[in-house]
């Protein structure tokens, strides 16, 4: 979820273009969804975290060499009840991340499920990446690496195994952003100076 290496969260530079990049989080409930978002917006973690309700909108811009993106951040809620929203959600989206836990294969086949689903009904622009997460529970892992790279690549995916505690490939690590997909996909792109901000 975070941006490539140059990507710098306060921008101090005269940026020149402007790119908002509509991002969903998807996955089981509990698997760090919330706190993914959390340490790539505020780089913080919360053992505590409570569970979402419905969804949460967070925003971040990122400057990405002379763009500035605005990341417009859903956050799902994992938990059934509110699977039927979830399209609200992903309508639109320009990449999607579906969460699972490493320790927890119920959410790995969950988290297929998603991506069937993503495939099937979001955007055929999408561009959908799958984050292993809680990678710093190694002992507990039940998910192997390879298992979850070999079903990425033969379905399309971006893959990357993260931890929201310990920052593991959220704040420097190659997350879907308009500079990472291969598809054409920001939403609306124009210079400051079309804006006048
Ligand atoms: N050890 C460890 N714990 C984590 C990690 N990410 C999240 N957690 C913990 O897992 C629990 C659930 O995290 P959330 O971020 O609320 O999970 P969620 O996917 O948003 O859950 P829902 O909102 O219910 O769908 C919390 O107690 C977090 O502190 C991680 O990378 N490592
Ligand atoms: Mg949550």
């Amino acid at each position: 979820m975070a941006t490539r290496g140059s990507g710098r969260p306060n921008c101090t530079l005269p940026q020149t273009k402007i790119c908002q990049f509509k991002l969903v989080l998807l996955g089981d409930m509990a698997v760090g969804k919330s706190s993914l978002v959390l340490r790539f917006v505020k780089g913080q973690f919360d053992e505590f975290q409570e569970t979402t309700i419905g969804a949460a909108f967070l925003a971040q811009s990122v400057c990405l060499d002379d763009t500035t993106v605005k990341f417009e951040i859903w956050d799902t809620a994992g938990q059934e009840r509110y699977h039927s929203l979830a399209p609200m959600y992903y309508r639109g989206a320009q990449a999607a991340i579906v969460v699972f836990d490493i320790t927890k294969p119920e959410t790995f086949e969950r988290a297929k499920a998603w991506v069937k689903e993503l495939q099937r009904q979001a955007s055929p622009n999408i561009v959908i990446a799958l984050a292993g997460n809680k990678a710093d529970l190694a002992e507990k892992r039940l998910v192997e690496y390879e298992e979850a790279q070999t079903y990425s690549e033969d379905t399309g995916l971006l893959f990357m195994e993260t931890s929201a505690k310990t920052a593991m490939n959220v704040t420097n690590c190659s997350w879907p952003s308009p500079k990472r997909c291969q598809k054409p996909t920001p939403r609306t792109l124009h210079t400051q100076h079309d804006t006048g901000a």
